[in-house]
């Protein structure tokens, strides 16, 4: 069985929680927690599994780790006889692939800077360095990514064209790590909240945290 290392709230894992559910794949995985809060993802031992000490990593049968999200759904993408997230021609491929990059760069990564360095973060024991104007910055940037986005969505349904696809699940997850930040989305921005509504009654969106939680769930 292949197993996922992650953080049942984090907002990366969820990325690869909800490829997981809309490929059908939650019964060929099991979950290990590691607890981001406790900095369980920063020991030596955990770093020989992914050098970036980073969640989610997937673990395959023969012991092969692949981290990075991205890297992990094309990979569970693939595996079934047609893609369903990450595009068939060339054509969607690249569009996917540069929308979902975008997605990272303007938006959730931006705001995952903005977590880690204007705020407490994941606490004093975790958060070693710590640069308050670089946060904000990134705060600002994830704010003209959301804007960037909902223009998107105004010309079409998901955020690589007419389907729902991997880029969606990254706008996704910059959407869920706003939340926790208490970032909110400008009013204005009615296309993106109105495709963010329809992308939640999606099952694999729904059920996302119900794939595993550490038992018992922490408080
Ligand atoms: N580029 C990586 C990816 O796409 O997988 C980023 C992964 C990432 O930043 N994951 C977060 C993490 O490990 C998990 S979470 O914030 O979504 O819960 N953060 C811990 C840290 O110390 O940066």
């Amino acid at each position: 069985m292949m197993k996922i290392y992650d953080w049942y709230t984090g907002p990366y894992p969820a990325r690869v929680r909800i490829a997981l559910g809309e490929l059908g794949l939650q019964s060929q995985v099991e979950f290990e927690s590691i607890d981001l809060w406790k900095g369980e993802h920063k020991t030596p031992a955990f770093l020989e599994k992914n050098y970036s000490g980073t969640l989610p990593v997937l673990e395959l049968e023969d012991g092969t780790l692949i981290a990075e999200c991205t890297a992990i759904t094309q990979y569970l993408d693939a595996l079934g006889d047609k893609p369903l997230l990450t595009g068939t021609t060339p054509l969607e491929q690249g569009i996917i692939h540069m929308m979902n990059k975008r997605a990272e760069i303007e938006f959730l990564d931006a705001v995952s800077v903005y977590f880690h360095h204007s705020t407490e973060g994941l606490g004093p024991d975790v958060e070693l360095y710590q640069n308050d104007e670089w946060g904000q910055r990134q705060r600002d940037k994830a704010v003209r990514g959301m804007r960037y986005f909902d223009g998107v969505l105004k010309q079409q349904p998901y955020v690589a064209g007419q389907t729902f696809t991997m880029a969606d699940i990254a706008v996704i997850g910059g959407m869920i790590f706003a939340e926790l930040v208490d970032l909110a989305v400008p009013e204005e921005c009615e296309a993106l909240l109105a495709w963010y509504a329809k992308v939640q009654e999606r099952p694999s969106v729904q059920n996302r945290l119900a794939l595993s939680a550490p038992n018992p769930v922490p408080a």
